[in-house]
């Protein structure tokens, strides 16, 4: 006869499910929900459950009415790169520009030699340090983007890492392939032949390897125009990669646009995001990222359109942007306080903004991103006593449990 027992059962919860529907957060108060394979099964009020519990599933947790959330999605990090910035954060602090730490080799081009230097294992010691800090605060998804090795041979070694990471932590990986993140210095003045190589060759074999879902590209007036973007997004889309940009960050270059149009599933940072552009990204379903930490770290004054993007009913994302460069935090918790701060987004925009929103800027909003029947069992408990608090503290982790 087939074991009819539920897995797991969670009794005398908050559930926060981040479901669609009338009731802030997709608030369930005093109630359980049961997970059968890793997806939920069951979900209803304690008054509901006629049975007893511990003859309806192999393991019970009561959790004495403590919140429940989705697990927490971080779609847009660089979290695997070699070396340290701190040295340019002191200069810049000194008041040397950051582009003219970028002209002397610094910036993105010493951590792309530093991690060209680093072995896989190197590679993979120090990025699982910053992926253990993400954990404590209840990740069940992680995002990582390649773009710190600039030629094949480095960024399939970063890919190579992020795959390890997975299975070293169980933790579900999104890879995009950020190749063109800059150009190299190999290819100074000649950043038309480096696009023709991740054309040519760096998207076909990571296609075909299987090491990445997505491509994404660092579209702006320090990395890569208009033109060898749509070069890059035709290119992903002959190899059915997903398509992500990193788009009108620290000017508008209309790239949001463009991405919406090849039907990018997000587009990232947006500060100089236009109204033409927002109107794009709605007629196409394309999720707007936003990164207060890059934001906050670079002390950027421009606001991305957030009350447009509101009113154009586009799904807004909040992510660490973990890199060594502008936004070295691996901490959700802190950029959902900013995404409020900062960006005034409401507590309930900013958890959805890691829950659900950022499930939809990976493409898995059908199996993660709420607490639902047919989604998966990501389950987060929580010492507050409302979801508010999530985004309301900051520097300070009430993370009870994370069930994976
Ligand atoms: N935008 C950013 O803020 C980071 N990359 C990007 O495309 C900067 C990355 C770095 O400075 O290392
Ligand atoms: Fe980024």
């Amino acid at each position: 006869m087939e074991n009819t027992k539920w897995d797991k059962l969670w009794i005398n919860a908050n559930i926060a499910s981040m479901a669609d529907g009338k009731l802030a957060y997709g608030l369930r108060k005093n109630s359980a929900i049961a997970s059968k394979n890793g997806l939920i099964v069951w979900i209803g009020r304690m008054d509901e459950l006629d049975f007893n519990p511990a003859e309806k599933s192999e393991q019970v947790f009561d959790m004495g009415r403590k919140y429940l959330t989705p697990g927490f999605i971080d779609c847009h990090t660089h979290v695997v790169y070699a070396g340290s910035r701190a040295h340019e954060f002191e200069m810049r602090l000194k008041g040397v520009k950051y582009e003219d730490i970028a002209q002397r080799g610094g910036g993105i081009q010493s951590t792309v030699q530093a991690t060209r230097q680093a072995s896989e294992d190197e590679l993979f010691e120090q990025s699982i340090v910053r992926v253990q800090s993400m954990m404590q605060e209840g990740l069940s998804v992680l995002e990582i983007k390649s773009g710190y090795g600039l030629n094949i041979e480095s960024e399939i070694k970063m890919l190579r890492v992020a795959k390890r990471i997975g299975q070293k932590f169980n933790l579900h990986i999104c890879s995009t392939f950020l190749g063109a993140h800059t150009v190299p210095k190999e290819y100074t003045g000649r950043s038309n032949d480096y696009v023709e190589y991740v054309c040519r060759e760096m998207i076909p074999f990571i296609a075909e390897e299987k090491l990445a879902h997505a491509v994404d590209v660092f579209c702006e007036k320090i990395a890569f125009n208009l033109d060898q973007t749509e070069k890059i997004f035709q290119t992903a889309k002959n190899y059915n990669l997903l398509i992500k940009c990193h788009s009108e960050q620290l000017s508008n270059s209309n790239s949001a646009e463009l991405a919406a149009e090849y039907g990018a599933i997000s587009v990232d940072h947006l500060e100089y995001l236009s109204e033409t552009g927002i109107k794009s990204l709605t007629k196409n379903g394309t999720t707007a990222v936003l990164l207060p930490g890059a934001f906050y770290f670079l002390r950027e004054t421009k606001f991305p359109p957030i009350e447009l993007l509101k009113s154009h009913n586009v799904p807004i994302a909040i992510a660490t942007d973990c890199n060594p460069g502008t936004s070295p935090t691996t901490s959700l918790l802190l950029m959902m306080n900013m995404a409020c701060t900062l960006f005034r987004l409401t507590p309930e925009e900013a958890l959805a903004g890691v829950t659900k929103n950022a499930a939809k800027a990976l493409g898995l909003s059908k199996t993660h991103g709420t607490l639902e029947v047919g989604k998966v069992d990501h389950i987060v408990s929580w010492d507050i006593d409302h979801p508010a608090e999530l985004s309301y503290l900051f520097g300070q982790n009430p993370c009870h449990k994370i069930y994976r």
